[in-house]
């Protein structure tokens, strides 16, 4: 008894509960490292989740130790809040229409040196200082992702429309982490600028992955009550879009859900990539993190 009332006693049992509980969180996490072994997970990273060096850090250090406990990570990024600044520093003008740039030739080289240059390279270090090998690409490398224009009002926007996705396989199988800008190549030699969510569910289909993880700033698809439901199915996300429960910002992460689904991915998750160790907490814990879209 009179041990419990030395305050540096207190001090060390309470530290030895941390280590318990530390351990038994890894004890806890066995099954989810059995089932997620060999599993390709597509993570998108947006640029609304890019928040500071220590979350950049904290992104980092969570793919690493994916890949070291067996996964195939794959990250696509966004970047559009870094677009917009670097286009307002020199003065051009831009505009979304149904969240999708108007790119022109002007706005295309801003995209494409902003997120294959600033954006992509800054995961990729982050990646390499937390001790994993990560590759920066985009989707002209290796005609990973060859795009038609989506339509000639929004200029140089594309849409995927045949993949390769060689490349990832070839980098994966030595070990290498690929980090994805989401720009495609065009027939006639044109760079088109995707929508970073689209891309992720292409390259996500194209790998046939396991897991597609949304890294957002929002902590999931909210219901009519303002809750997030942690788990959906397509024919329910059809019917809150139709109600209107679903609306705005989320319908492109949503759509993206549902080609994904349809093109062989095996679940989709959107999720607050701001949180603390989220892509730990969805893969490796019973709790998951955000909303679980499968059919
Ligand atoms: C996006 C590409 C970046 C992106 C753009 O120009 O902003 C189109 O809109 P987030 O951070 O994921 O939003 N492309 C066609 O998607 O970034």
């Amino acid at each position: 008894m009179a041990q419990t009332l030395d305050p540096k006693a207190m001090k060390k049992q309470d530290m030895n509960r941390d280590w318990i509980a530390t351990a038994r969180t890894l004890s806890q996490a066995l099954p989810y490292l059995q089932r997620y072994e060999g599993a390709t997970v597509v993570i998108k990273l947006g640029g609304h989740a890019m928040g500071s060096d220590e979350a950049m850090d904290s992104f980092a250090r969570d793919v690493v130790l994916m890949q070291q406990v067996g996964v195939k990570p794959v990250i696509v990024h966004g970047g559009g809040p870094m677009i917009n600044k670097m286009l307002s520093d020199l003065n051009i003008k831009s505009e979304f229409v149904d969240g999708k740039r108007v790119t022109d030739k002007a706005t295309v080289e801003v995209v494409e040196m902003v997120l294959s240059g600033l954006v992509n390279k800054r995961i990729v270090q982050a990646i390499n200082n937390q001790g994993g090998r990560a590759v920066g690409i985009s989707g002209k490398d290796a005609n990973l992702m060859v795009c038609d224009q989506t339509n000639a009002d929004l200029g140089y926007v594309g849409t995927p429309v045949e993949m390769k996705p060689a490349i990832i396989d070839d980098l994966g199988s030595k070990g290498l982490i690929p980090v994805i800008a989401p720009l495609g190549a065009g027939k006639n030699g044109e760079t088109f600028n995707v929508n970073g969510d689209t891309a992720a569910g292409a390259i996500a289909g194209a790998l046939q992955a396991d897991r597609l993880l949304l890294l957002t700033d929002v902590s999931g698809v909210k219901g009519a009550d303002g809750e997030v439901l942690t788990a959906l199915d397509s024919n329910m996300i059809r019917s809150l879009t139709t109600d209107g429960v679903i609306a705005g910002g989320m319908i492109p992460k949503t759509q993206t859900a549902l080609d994904a689904l349809a093109d062989g991915v095996r679940a989709v998750v959107i999720l607050d990539g701001r949180a603390p160790n989220a892509c730990l907490l969805e893969l490796f814990t019973e709790h998951g993190a955000g909303s679980l879209i499968r059919d």
